[in-house]
């Protein structure tokens, strides 16, 4: 069997989804996500310049070596660019590998390990009020976890991942305006000062039943982040995200010698070289990577099953910028995964995405239910791709009041 060509797909609903098919001499084709966001015409490069002239000829099926032979075989190795292309790749070849087997994904993995997988939504609001209201309404769509991002009174900007204004409704991520970020204004003594009460009050508002998840986007230092994680200790958090960049893993330390507020981390690591120390001295309790960015499903397995022997569960990444192929691939591994432990889930539930990437999939009452098709379970409409193109934008930029240039 020999891959005889492949194509890389830029754009769709509101999103610049980097789509990779990969056809084969035997008619069957596999696909792949290599969105990197507001960075996606980059790893389209990469697969275009290099890795797609390589993968002409290869054995299809052989989907470790080619994983081995892009990864080990590059002498400047890594990064998220590279590894996003990688990661589309090998998507497309254990898509190609499930059809081959007539066999959903998971089956290859090891089969099911549980019925549907909780999935986490994003609630958030300008004002403690707002974020209330945004809350009830996933509680009423049946989601039993939420993530919670409130607006932070006297601060200039609202603060991560909060409209300017009350139910403004905007893509709070990506500004699509061009490649020039905008700013935002930081205050973690005004966050310190007012978050812990919110979750507190947030805590009240849904009752001991829901899951609470909150993401601090790295921009604590490791001495506030231990006071901050001890402070919301009575909240009962499902977890904490990202509460100081990760680059100073031995920091994390400090969290953990004094609060038992569970963490989570990783969904801007690459591989397991960036998370091995953090897993083996169980410095966080669950791990964020994404198949996108994380090299596909094969390196994504190993970091799960490393994280499985240190009682470190799965909260995949799962922000709008990723295409239903890799959330495919993600709910694959979700349903499998021995130390599975919840799903972020954002992809847009539109009636074009729907079009764009028909599936089997089903995503309700908070739950994932896997698809039974063979292989990731996940198609891609050629025709409808034609409707969209690329969209230059950015991620803001993060400074204190003072302007010098903080965490984003
Ligand atoms: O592109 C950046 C987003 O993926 C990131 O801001 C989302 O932190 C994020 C999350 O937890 O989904
Ligand atoms: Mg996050």
């Amino acid at each position: 069997m020999k891959i005889t060509g492949a194509e890389v797909f830029i754009g769709g609903p509101g999103k610049n989804y980097v789509t990779l098919k990969i056809m084969t001499d035997q008619g069957i084709y596999g696909l792949g996500d290599a969105t990197l966001n507001n960075r996606e015409t980059l790893p389209a490069a990469y697969l275009q310049d290099y890795l797609i002239p390589n993968l002409i000829g290869m054995d299809p099926r052989n989907s470790e070596d080619i994983w081995q032979f892009f990864y080990r075989g590059a002498y400047f190795r890594g990064g998220p660019i590279a590894m996003a292309a990688y990661g589309a790749i090998d998507m497309a070849l254990w898509d190609i590998k499930g059809k081959l087997a007539g066999l959903p994904l998971y089956q290859l993995f090891g089969g099911k390990s549980r019925d549907g997988a909780m999935v986490y939504a994003h609630a958030t609001g300008a004002d403690l009020a707002d974020l209330k209201d945004s809350v009830s309404s996933y509680l009423e769509q049946g989601y039993k976890a939420v993530r919670v991002q409130c607006g932070i009174p006297d601060m200039p900007n609202a603060g991560y991942a909060v409209p300017d204004e009350k139910s403004a409704g905007a893509d709070y991520i990506t500004d699509f305006s061009g490649i020039r970020p905008k700013v935002e204004i930081w205050d973690s003594d005004k966050y310190l000062r007012f978050m812990p009460d919110a979750l507190a009050e947030v805590r009240n508002h849904v009752g001991p039943n829901v899951k609470i998840l909150h993401d601090v986007h790295h921009r604590l230092l490791p001495r506030e982040a231990a006071a901050f994680a001890k402070a919301v200790e009575p909240v009962g958090l499902y977890w904490l995200e990202d509460p100081t960049p990760a680059e100073d893993q031995e920091s994390l330390r400090l969290i953990r010698q004094h609060s038992t507020t569970p963490i989570a981390i990783g969904e801007v690591f690459n591989s397991i070289w960036d998370c091995n120390k953090l897993i083996e001295n169980e410095l966080i309790d669950f791990i964020r990577v994404a198949v996108t960015y994380a090299g596909g499903i094969t390196h994504t397995k190993r970091i799960v099953e490393l994280a499985g022997l240190h009682h470190i569960r799965t909260g995949f990444h799962g922000a709008p910028s990723h295409s239903p192929i890799s959330m495919a691939a993600q709910a694959h591994l979700n349903a499998w995964a021995p130390n599975f432990g919840i799903q972020e889930y954002l992809v847009l539930g539109s009636a074009a995405c729907d079009a764009l990437f028909p599936s089997d999939h089903v995503m309700e009452n908070g739950m994932f239910q896997v698809s039974d098709a063979p292989g990731l379970g996940v198609d891609f409409d050629e025709t409808e791709a034609k409707r969209y193109s690329y969209i230059a934008g950015s991620h803001p930029v993060v400074r204190l009041q003072d302007g010098t240039l903080w965490n984003y």
